[in-house]
């Protein structure tokens, strides 16, 4: 009961680990802190003036106590890193391949002085994300302002949102509940507003948002998948006049996701989200080597949101069907000798 206090709840599979390195570090601390206090004291009772000890032939060296305070906490600490660097990397990693495949990715833009939420299949938020328990959660995140932070105490999640650059977290929610979200980053006067609620649902339930969602909004758009909505903007702002299946001189899109390019000057990238965005906004810096730079520049004309849905529907242009049956490594294995 104290520890529920102490604490926040424990919503999400990082939880327990956080807490169990953290509690350890504070029990050590405590430990040490009251043992090293209890010896002064007895010290400064034993040894007080006017008092009758053996001052005679004080110790200035003891080889034996030196190495022993040197080796042991050398051994108590090195454990607690590695677990430390362990978990700290398992949670700022992308996912891994066999945890990506059944992942719910959400889309983030954290803007003075909301958050902003999106479901791959359209669904918008404003400050509330609905999302299944036990399944895990991927949020990419991008800034439309300034810095903002991205944190669910009951998670054990914080990052950091970033204008013009985007960042990943991800997390398996455990507990059905409804938890706070902050933005854990001074971003203006209002900050302290920016923030809502997490639902962890029920699978069934979640579905069942889903569906009311979809239609509960009173905004067309919203019935709209995100790749869907990205296949419009692809028409509207004109990239199908270079990009499309009837352009004279056409630069295709499809397959491009996840591999690496050659650019101009070059360099060798790697065809992620990042470069993908930096491509639309910039094509100038990310020009791709083989090809006329007539590509204009949309920094400016298009919104963050409707860059996730371009990249959304370019990444679309790249998926391939996954072999029916096959575990989740084999099929990357295979996908990786390609
Ligand atoms: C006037 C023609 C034209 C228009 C309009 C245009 N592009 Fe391009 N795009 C190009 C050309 C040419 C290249 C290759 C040279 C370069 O990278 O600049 C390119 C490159 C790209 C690349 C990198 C491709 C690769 O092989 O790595 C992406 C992604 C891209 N465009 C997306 C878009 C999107 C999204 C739009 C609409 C918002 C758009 N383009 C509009 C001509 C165009
Ligand atoms: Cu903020």
């Amino acid at each position: 009961m104290m520890l529920a206090q102490f604490l926040p709840e424990q919503a999400s599979e990082f939880a327990p680990q956080i807490d169990f390195l953290y509690l350890l570090l504070v029990a050590l601390t405590a430990f040490f802190t009251l043992g090293i206090k209890a010896v002064i004291i007895y010290f400064i009772v034993k040894y007080r003036q006017g008092k009758k000890a053996d001052r005679s032939n004080p110790q200035h060296h003891h080889t034996k106590l030196e190495l022993t305070w040197t080796i042991l906490p050398t051994l108590m600490l090195v454990p607690i890193f590695w677990w430390n660097a362990e978990l700290f990397i398992n949670m700022y990693e992308p996912l891994d391949v066999s945890k990506a495949r059944n992942s719910l990715e959400i889309y983030v833009v954290g803007k003075q002085w909301m958050w902003h939420l999106q479901h791959p299949t359209g669904q918008r938020e404003n400050n509330e994300l609905h999302i299944p328990v036990g399944r895990p959660i991927k949020l990419t995140m991008i800034a439309q302002d300034v810095l903002h932070s991205f944190y669910v105490p009951a998670f054990r999640v914080k990052k950091d949102v970033v204008p013009g650059r985007y960042t990943t977290q991800w997390f398996v929610p455990t507990k059905v509940g409804k938890y706070h979200l902050f933005c854990a980053e001074y971003c203006g006067t209002k900050h302290s507003e920016m923030g809502g609620y997490v639902y962890v649902m029920e699978p069934e339930d979640y579905e069942k948002w889903l569906e009311d969602a979809r239609w509960g909004m009173g905004n067309f758009r919203s019935a709209e998948t995100m790749e869907a909505a990205g296949k419009r903007l692809f028409t509207e702002l004109k990239c199908v006049d270079c990009h499309g299946e009837k352009a004279t001189q056409r630069v295709p899109l499809d397959g491009i996701y996840g591999t690496e390019r050659l650019l101009s000057d070059g360099r060798r990238v790697v065809a992620d989200d990042e470069y993908l965005r930096r491509s639309i906004l910039d094509p100038g810096a990310m020009k791709v080597a083989g090809h006329e730079p007539i590509m204009p520049p949309y920094a400016g004309r298009v919104l963050e949101q409707e860059i996730l849905e371009l990249i959304t529907y370019i990444k679309s242009l790249s998926a391939k069907p996954e072999p029916v049956g096959k575990p989740a490594a084999e099929a990357s294995e295979a996908r990786g000798t390609e």
